[in-house]
Formats: structure tokens, C-alpha cells, sequence
């Protein structure tokens, strides 16, 4: 299962965004909640392709695809020298393949401020020297380690390699700069995988807002031209406002939304953009009996979407009988003008699966 962890600072609206993401209700108060125990909840994502091929082949089952959202406590200042929650926070953000980091801009005098002001980008700065001190931490006992066995004269040369490398690393981070900003080839980020560095994992910034913070809002600007800088993808939403929208019924919702100008909620703009944000594509298996959507890394094949279906379809794959969703509604959604117009085809093991393919996978065990 791909986890998407909520970081920021304490009280900054991380169990709001939760509860806007999930719809789950977890506790918000305005006061420090000091909890270690992360909220967890499986969302499915809204996938408005999957709604139609249900729509049409009308299954016994259907499936959407889905991604978990953990949401953690506040990460305080020098945490990763054991402030606050400390090392143990730290732990469970390393389990998450991305975050989505929440930065406070609202003003609500009933709850303070770690900082004791609005300042997104000082904000944001001090949560990024966490992930970054906790990065150093792990790579400084990872060069004492080498250190030794160097001494020993018991490196291999796969860590001579790794050694030099995590050596380039280390002053990388002593000087400031999160990993994702070290070119790394793709045979380097294999040889760090196994590290789960916070700094490398891929960053969504989300901004929350009170709802009268619309239009130019000054106190992002900074923030917002660093982040762009630093590619970093930053996504609006009114936390508490957004929260309440989706507890409402849909005919009240869609009601609220026109008075607030929104066209897409909160809700499905951060589910979508953490789904890229992971890499991830959806596949679709579709007929009477199921429709179901599948969650694939983009740029995996054939083989390795039989084998999100079963492991047996991947030991026994042959072909896969592939069209894109597109090309079927285009057809009237029909297999068989799909096949006679050319679009539906068979495809082998290294096909690269792309968002939205239909499959079917032939095999034999
Ligand atoms: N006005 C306003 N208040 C908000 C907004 N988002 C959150 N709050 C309030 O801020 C307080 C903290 O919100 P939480 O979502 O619990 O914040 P948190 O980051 O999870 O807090 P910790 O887990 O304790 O670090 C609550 O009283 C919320 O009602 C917002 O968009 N506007
Ligand atoms: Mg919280």
C-alpha cells in the first residue's frame, strides 16, 4: 500500500487537511495534541473513468483504486535533536513514499502559533531543517559504520562506491540542501533505497487557508516564488472550511461550493495531486463480474501490472489485451468496434502500461 505522510508544525491544520483528504473525523483542537500515534485511513481515489465503466458494465463488484494518508503529529523545532516528539516521529515519516507538507496562513487567534506568527516560508524552512538534520543523522552512522570496516580493510567495492557517495551526501546536507536536490543517477537512488531518506521523498506544499484569504494573498508570495524555484508543487485549500464542505450532504456541498467560488474540492485536488506526486497510474480490469482500478508505478510493464492482479498472471503471462479508455468510449464502448477499428490490441511483456489502459490479461499456470 502507498502512503502519503501529513508533516508541518505543531497546530499548523495537518489532522484538518486529514479530515478534508479522508473524511475520517480525527480529533482537531486548538491546542498541541502531543499525540505519537499517527490517524491512518485508505482512501479511494475519485477517478471519474472508473465511475463511467462501472456506470456501463454495472458489476457486482467494483473496486477504486486507493492510497493511505497518515496523518502525524507536529513536527517541532529541532526535533531531530530530540525536541518534541523527537526521533520517534521521525520513524513514521519514513515509512510514507511522499508528504504533503501543511504550512499554516490562516489567522485564528484561539490558536497560537509555535513561531507566534504567520511567516509560511520561516515555516516551512524550519521543517525542512528537521527532514534534513534527521537525513544527516543517518548517513553520519552510515559513514562511521564504513569508517570501520575501512580501517579493517573489509570494504567491498560496492561500498567503496556507496561510501563515496554518501561521503558527497553528507556535505551536501551540511551545507543546507535537501537530497532531492543532489543530482542522483538511477543506479545512485538504487544504491540509497534502502535508506528512506525524508529529504528525497517527493514534496507537495499545502497551503491552509482561512476562507476569506482569497485573491492575491501577501503572505505566501515569498514562499510561493521559492517553491517554484525549487519545483515544489504547492496546492491551496481553506482547511477548516474545506472540512466542514465534506461533511455535508452532496446537494448541500455542491451549494457551499458555488458561494465560495470552488469548482474542484480540496478533497479531490490533494487526492489527485498526491497520486502523481507518488508517480502512480491507474490500469482498469472491467466486466460484469468486477470493474476494478489498479495502482501502478508509471513506467512499469506488462508483466508487472498481471502481477498487481495475481503473481499467478505474472508467472504465467502471454499477452496482455490492452485499450485505452479513451479509444473505448470513443467506440461506443464496445470491445468489438474497438477491435475491428484497430484500437484494441495485443500487447507482450516489456508494453510500458499507461494511465487509464483497460487489460486483460492472458495466461497460462
Ligand atoms: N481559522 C482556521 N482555523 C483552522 C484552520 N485549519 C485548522 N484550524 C484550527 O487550528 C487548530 C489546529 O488544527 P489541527 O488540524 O488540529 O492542527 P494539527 O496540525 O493537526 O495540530 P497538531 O496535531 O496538534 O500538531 C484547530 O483549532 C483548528 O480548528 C483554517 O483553515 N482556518
Ligand atoms: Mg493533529
Amino acid at each position: 500500500m502507498l502512503k502519503c505522510g501529513i508533516v508541518g508544525l505543531p497546530l499548523s491544520g495537518k489532522s484538518t487537511i486529514f479530515n478534508v483528504i479522508t473524511r475520517a473525523g480525527a480529533e482537531v483542537k486548538p491546542y498541541a495534541s502531543g499525540k505519537t500515534e499517527p490517524n491512518r485511513a485508505l482512501v479511494s481515489v475519485p477517478d471519474k473513468r472508473f465511475d463511467k465503466l462501472v456506470e456501463i458494465f454495472k458489476p457486482k463488484s467494483e473496486k477504486p483504486a486507493d492510497v493511505e494518508f497518515v496523518d502525524l503529529a507536529g513536527l517541532s523545532k529541532d526535533a531531530g535533536k530530540g525536541a518534541g516528539l523527537g526521533n520517534s516521529f521521525l520513524s513514521f515519516v519514513s515509512e510514507s513514499e511522499a508528504l504533503l507538507h501543511v504550512i499554516r496562513v490562516f489567522k485564528n487567534s484561539a490558536v497560537p502559533h509555535p513561531e507566534n506568527s504567520i511567516n509560511p516560508l520561516r515555516d516551512w524552512k524550519i521543517v525542512e531543517a528537521e527532514l534534513i538534520y534527521r537525513d544527516l543523522g543517518v548517513i553520519s552512522n552510515r559513514i562511521s559504520r564504513l569508517e570501520e570496516k575501512k580501517n579493517k580493510k573489509k570494504l567491498t567495492p560496492q561500498e567503496i562506491s556507496e561510501f563515496d557517495l554518501i561521503k558527497k551526501l553528507e556535505s551536501h546536507l551540511l551545507n543546507e540542501l535537501p537530497l532531492r536536490e543532489f543530482n542522483l543517477t538511477d543506479e545512485e537512488k538504487r544504491m540509497l533505497s534502502g535508506f528512506a531518506f525524508l529529504t528525497l521523498k517527493p514534496e507537495l506544499i499545502v497551503l491552509n487557508l482561512d476562507d476569506t484569504q482569497t485573491g492575491e494573498v501577501p503572505e505566501i508570495s515569498e514562499l510561493e516564488s521559492e517553491m517554484s524555484k525549487k519545483n515544489l508543487k504547492c496546492v491551496k485549500v481553506f482547511g477548516s472550511t474545506e472540512m466542514e464542505l465534506e461533511q455535508l450532504s452532496p446537494e448541500d456541498r455542491e451549494e457551499f461550493m458555488k458561494d465560495l467560488s470552488i469548482t474542484e474540492p480540496g478533497r479531490e485536488r490533494l487526492i489527485h495531486e498526491a497520486y502523481k506526486l507518488l508517480g502512480l497510474i491507474s490500469f482498469f480490469t472491467s466486466g460484469t463480474d468486477e470493474v476494478r482500478a489498479w495502482t501502478l508505478k508509471s513506467g512499469s510493464n506488462a508483466v508487472d501490472a498481471a502481477g498487481t492482479i495475481h503473481s499467478d498472471l505474472a508467472r504465467g503471462f502471454i499477452r496482455a489485451q490492452v485499450v485505452a479508455y479513451d479509444d473505448f468510449v470513443a467506440n461506443n464502448c464496445s470491445i468489438a468496434q474497438c477491435r475491428e477499428k484497430g484500437v484494441l490490441r495485443l500487447e507482450g511483456k516489456e508494453y510500458i502500461v499507461k494511465d487509464g489502459d483497460m487489460i486483460e490479461i492472458r495466461f497460462n499456470v
